[in-house]
């Protein structure tokens, strides 16, 4: 697949280009993935490394996000939600994908997104690792969020591929006013409960969850707010991955002057043992996210 560079400017250069080639093959994917839904609502046989059902539109995503990135030189390791292992794809940064993150919202045909991530070391990476991030919104139009060279931008992205910045040094709105939370209520813990209680007693949040992270989040970047997959009772670790999911909208968040947190630390401060592993995750204003590491810290 890639090859290496014949003549590398300086490596601070060098790993600076790849990442824009790497946003640059996102949005321009993004158009051909989303060609590919309308035909791809069935679930496939087997499981992926996180025990769910993948539908044909994530094999799909995954496959054509993995041919295209791992042509760029560059590009070291990929590794996706939907794969067990990490592929080898020459030398270089190594990216992480959730191709289609929500995809249970295909058939019902809400929003989903896809997500990558881009560290400067072998995978498993960690956070302090993670140099630049970027998702992909399947909406009522087609839109790219970066977190790139510490700003985040938001773009739209047409039809044939080509995208325009639309909202530049982009950061949370100061008066936030959207929330929502996955998971079963009844599984909440009590202390979680309490801060969600706290949340709708105040009369500016309105409820705004759509079952993708990605759609979710964006509500927060665009109106302020927060989102967060939480501990629940049986699963402390709740359901969203580290690598794939927490790495980067923990970035892209924090780099937009918010906050991230596993309900203790930052998100780019969560450790893991594996490359699928879990954690609960909280994102948003500093004002709504704090609040929760304190009532969590009371159970
Ligand atoms: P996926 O990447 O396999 O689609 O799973 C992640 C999604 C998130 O986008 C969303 O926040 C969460 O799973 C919703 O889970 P559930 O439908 O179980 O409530
Ligand atoms: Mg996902």
């Amino acid at each position: 697949m890639a090859t290496e560079e014949s003549s590398l400017p300086t490596e601070a250069s060098s790993a600076a280009s790849v990442i824009d080639q790497i946003v640059d093959v996102t949005a321009r994917t993004a158009p051909d993935i989303r060609q590919g839904l309308p035909t791809r609502r069935k679930y496939v046989e087997g499981e992926n490394p996180s025990g769910e059902r993948p539908m044909e539109a994530d094999v799909f995503a995954d496959d054509l996000l993995l041919e295209r990135i791992g042509d760029i030189a560059g590009v070291g390791e990929y590794a996706s939600e939907e794969r067990e292992e990490v592929i080898g794809v020459g030398a270089g940064l190594s990216v992480c994908v959730d191709p289609l993150d929500g995809s249970s919202n295909l058939k019902p045909n809400n929003t989903m997104g896809t997500i990558v991530s881009v560290y400067d070391a072998p995978l498993p990476a960690t956070g302090d690792d993670i140099v630049a991030a970027a998702y992909v919104l399947y909406g009522a139009t087609t839109t790219m969020i970066t977190a790139r060279d510490g700003t985040v931008t938001e773009y739209v992205v047409h039809p044939d591929g080509t995208y325009d910045a639309v909202r530049e040094d982009l950061t949370l709105p100061e008066d936030p006013t959207v929330y929502g939370f996955g998971g079963r209520v009844p599984d909440w813990v009590d202390s979680f409960e309490a801060y969600v209680r706290e949340i709708e007693s105040d009369d500016s949040m309105k409820l705004r969850y759509g079952g993708s992270m990605i759609g979710d989040v964006n509500q927060v970047l665009t109106y302020g707010g927060v989102f967060g997959y939480p501990t629940l009772k049986g699963t402390p670790e709740g359901k969203l991955r580290v690598q794939f999911e927490g790495y980067p909208v923990g970035h892209i968040v924090e780099t937009a002057g918010g906050y991230s947190s596993d309900g203790e630390k930052s998100l780019m401060d969560v450790e893991k043992d594996e490359l699928h592993a879990r954690t609960p995750v909280y994102v948003g204003n500093e004002s709504l996210v704090e609040p929760i590491e304190a009532h969590l810290a009371d159970d």
